[in-house]
């Protein structure tokens, strides 16, 4: 077996994976609109140090799970894409912290992304799948979504709410590392926005809770919680290396079988807790 022992690839994870936000010192970022654009303060500044938080993942297995007030007990809550909080509390909580958003939704579902309340809350987070290991301008050329209008068009409108654009390199070295630690050859596309959201969590919290991103007992071939929509792909991946995404979290799980079955629960440490 190829694969590292936990405490490796945990530690392989926190120094080989750069969780960056685009900024001003990223070439193409350096121009005096941009200046107007890229949020003045660092992610970091923005949430400050967080204990104990929650990765909310968006799948099926969510439904009737009652985990609404364990999740809303963290110090903090990531959740994804479009995946939402009213109507769903009982079973995902209300508290959004983080939202990381993938690069199709803010420019596909543009009108939607521009006007739905639900964007509003929290820190925003977007990225975009860029070219194996490309310099960030060779990307900013030719981005797979050129979601960068409308991006402005949202700070032009929330100037008030922190909005990031996740450096793009990160997917790639997270790529890798899931790619030595598997035994076949994964498909050359970036990881879902699971893998990052969870490393993203990683790096500014003590410990991180991810929910039903492994499936327990509740698992189910409807892809979210919030639709009537079954596609088995949705949890064992088809364009993300998903199933490796989850591999790799199930080595690392600092938790037990039985949280993993009852509650679709994951406990990774925060890397500030995590010696090399
Ligand atoms: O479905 P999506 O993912 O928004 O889900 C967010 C993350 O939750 C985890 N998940 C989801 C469903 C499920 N049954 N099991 C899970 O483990 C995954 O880790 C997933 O990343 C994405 O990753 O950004 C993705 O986005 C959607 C879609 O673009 C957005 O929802 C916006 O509409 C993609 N679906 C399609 O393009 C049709 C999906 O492939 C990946």
């Amino acid at each position: 077996n190829a694969k590292l022992s936990p405490e490796q690839l945990l530690c392989q994870l926190r120094d080989r994976v750069n969780v960056t936000m685009i900024q001003r010192s990223d070439g193409p970022f350096g121009t005096s609109e941009w200046q107007q654009y890229l949020p003045g303060k660092s992610l970091s500044e923005a949430v400050g140090h967080l204990g104990c938080c929650a990765v909310v993942s968006s799948a099926g297995s969510l439904k009737s799970s009652h985990l609404g007030q364990e999740i809303d007990s963290h110090d903090a809550v990531l959740r994804f894409n479009g995946a939402p909080v009213r109507g769903f509390q009982d079973d995902v909580g209300q508290k959004t912290t983080i939202r990381l958003v993938n690069s199709q939704l803010v420019t596909v579902e543009e009108q939607q992304f521009l006007r739905e309340p639900l964007y509003n809350t929290g820190i925003l987070i977007v990225w975009d799948p860029a070219p194996y290991h490309a310099e960030i301008r060779e990307w900013y050329r030719k981005p797979d979504y050129n979601f960068f209008e409308s991006y402005k068009a949202y700070r032009r409108a929330h100037p008030e709410q922190p909005f990031y654009i996740l450096n793009p390199k990160m997917q790639w070295q997270l790529w890798d590392i899931l790619q030595e630690n598997s035994l076949e050859h994964i498909q050359p596309n970036p990881p879902s926005s699971g893998m990052p959201g969870i490393v993203l969590m990683m790096t500014l919290c003590d410990q991180v809770d991810v929910y039903e991103f492994l499936p327990s007992k509740r698992q189910t071939d409807i892809c979210h919680y919030y639709q009537k929509f079954h596609d088995h792909a949705c949890t064992m991946g088809a364009y993300h290396p998903l199933l490796f995404e989850k591999n790799l979290v199930k080595h690392m799980n600092q938790g037990t079988d039985e949280d993993i079955y009852t509650h679709g629960k994951v406990t990774l440490p925060g890397f500030r807790k995590v010696h090399c």
